[in-house]
């Protein structure tokens, strides 16, 4: 027996070694990614918010060359139509003078304006000009009418200054080519322009400005705006409500990457930061996990593994006719209850090296009962690491062999979560059969399996949850679905422990239901191994112990 065991365990701790590095493994993975996905994440969103504020900023720039460009053909419109009305306009007088003076020092987008005979400007503030000033052709009409004239030079002024000048055959206003895109400009890279929508012209522009950005700009709506990327430029277009304009503002590719790695000084250490985060709570998450798989293995080397038993009572007489075996930990003088370690024994694979200890523990008490010519039976749990393992039938089959118990005495209890690999379950539960050792469900109902399909299992007993059972001879809605359970398992001709008794009326109404038998506090608590047979001894052979 000592030999079979040790041999057990040095297979275990192989496949321990196995399935650390995997865990190792898989610890590393997740730290990367817990690492890699924030950092990417902030990647992008810096990205993406450097491009809203590239936009933000192109947008606020075309707004400001249109509002300009507007406020300049505005300024003219006013001015012409003042100077409609004034009678001495031919004659260049002094009221002329005056007003055309005022114009040009109150309009701020405005050069001059002056009064129009023959194509040629022939008066201005300065009063007659003398020799007057050839306009030339227009190069367009502009949509309100007025002759549009987008790079004239002027006698007076360097040669190398241009302007527009727009006339409607009796006024012209001279504007600076540089006035309306003359937008204060806080950072390099940045290029305006104003577009004439009547043959796409450029009226003016300043920086680099890239023809390229005004790429759809006349199929805009009045007042229409919208912003695009060329060639990566960030490029902002807004139409004018009233004249046939668009002002369209470009950022340089260079000003996007530098917003976007500004950004991104930001976000990613605020990303790795996270991820190191992550990375710490996931590497902390594995290393409890493989810590409690290594308290589990020393446990068992330190032999602090033992087994109590719940009497499993006939309802009828409440008289014992088995006893679950139910596994403890002592662990430095702590009593570590199964809930808590047999999930990361699962986890790490070593539940059968419980399993083991477990039908190490409770052969002597098999052997004793063998004495007895009653059916007294103990019931193991085993979990669904145990259905995979051949030696799982090899170890049943040894305790029948030793101790001389008939096999029907011996119960095993299977969870749903056990049958949830279906072929390998239904294998396992009819060689486990052949052997004559008695099958149950555990738990019926905590699970997803519907009764229809445990019906194509042989199975022999089912084990109604306490949860079904707390609801007995309640009021709660629930309340008949622990009558339907019973109900079906007689029709499937399974026998019935109903589990976690706990009052007089739950016991007499499942009594009643001709449930056959119940386990639970009401009857008796899971019981040290000694006090347990003492109470099994003092009953006469042949005869179930007494419960009461
Ligand atoms: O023993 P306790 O009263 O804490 O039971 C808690 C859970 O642990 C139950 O679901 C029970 O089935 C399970 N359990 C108890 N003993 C064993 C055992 O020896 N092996 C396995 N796999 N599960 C057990
Ligand atoms: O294997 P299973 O899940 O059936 O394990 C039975 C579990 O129910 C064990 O944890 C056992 O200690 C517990 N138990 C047994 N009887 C009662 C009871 O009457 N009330 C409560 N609350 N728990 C019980
Ligand atoms: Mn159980």
């Amino acid at each position: 027996m000592d030999a079979g065991a040790d041999d057990d365990a040095g297979a275990d701790v192989t496949s321990l070694g196995f399935n650390r590095s995997r865990l190792v493994g898989i610890t590393i993975a997740l730290i990367v990614v817990a690492t890699a996905v924030p950092v990417v994440l902030s990647l992008v969103l810096a990205r993406e918010q450097a491009r809203a504020e590239q936009e933000r900023i192109a947008t606020i720039y075309a707004a400001d060359v249109l509002r300009r460009s507007e406020a300049a053909a505005g300024q003219i419109e006013a001015a012409f139509a003042r100077l409609a009305r004034m009678p001495d306009i031919d004659t260049c007088g002094p009221q002329v003078r005056d007003a055309l003076q005022g114009f040009d020092t109150s309009m701020s987008y405005v050069q001059f304006i002056g009064v129009v005979r023959d194509n040629r400007i022939d008066c201005s503030s300065y009063g007659p000009q003398v020799p007057p000033v050839a306009l030339g052709p227009a190069d367009y009409i502009s949509a309100t009418g007025m002759n549009m004239r987008r790079d004239a030079e002027l006698p007076y002024a360097d040669a190398d200054k241009r302007f527009i000048v727009v006339d409607n055959g009796r006024f012209a206003a001279v504007v600076h080519k540089q006035l309306p895109v003359d937008a204060t400009i806080g950072q390099p890279g940045v290029a305006l322009a104003v577009v004439s929508l009547r043959r796409g012209y450029l009226l003016a522009s300043n920086g680099a400005f890239d023809p390229a950005s005004r790429v759809g700009g006349n199929r805009l709506k009045p007042d229409q705006r919208r912003t695009l990327m060329v060639d990566g430029r960030t490029v902002a277009q807004h139409r004018s409500t009233r004249y046939a304009l668009v002002a369209i503002a470009s950022l340089d590719p260079r000003s996007y990457h530098t917003a976007m790695w500004r950004m991104a000084r930001v976000m990613v250490p605020i990303g790795l930061a996270v991820g190191v985060l992550l990375a710490y709570w996931a590497n902390r998450l594995a290393r409890a996990q493989m810590t409690l798989a290594a308290a589990i293995r020393a446990g068992l080397l330190r032999d602090e593994f033992f087994v109590v038993y719940q009497p499993i009572v006939r309802l009828r007489d409440r008289r014992w006719a088995g006893a679950e075996v139910l596994v403890r930990w002592s662990r430095a003088g702590q009593m570590i209850r199964p809930d808590l370690f047999i999930a990361a024994a699962e986890e790490a694979q070593i539940v059968p090296m419980i399993t083991a200890r477990v039908f190490e523990r409770v052969e002597p008490v098999l052997a004793r009962l063998a004495g007895r010519d009653d059916d007294f039976f103990l019931s193991v749990n085993l979990s669904a690491q145990d259905l995979h393992r051949d030696e799982t039938l090899a170890i049943l089959h040894g305790v029948l062999q030793r101790t001389g118990i008939r096999p029907h005495q011996l119960h095993v209890e299977i969870t749903e979560r056990g049958f949830a690999d279906t072929a390998t379950a239904r294998q396992m539960v009819q060689r486990m059969r052949e052997l004559g050792v008695r099958v149950s469900i555990d738990d019926f109902g905590t699970g997803y399996s519907s009764l229809a399909e445990l019906t194509t299992f042989d199975l022999d007993t089912l084990k109604i949850d306490k949860a079904f059972v707390d609801t007995v001879g309640s009021d709660a809605v629930t309340s008949h679905v622990a009558f339907h359970i019973v109900e079906m398992a007689r029709g499937l001709s399974l026998e019935m422990v109903a589990e976690g008794v706990e009052e007089e009326r739950q016991a007499a109404i499942l009594a009643d239901w001709r449930v056959p038998y119940g386990q639970g506090w009401l009857f008796s608590y899971p019981l040290p191994a000694d006090e347990f047979l003492a109470r099994l001894a003092d009953a006469a052979p042949g005869s179930v112990v007494d419960a009461a």
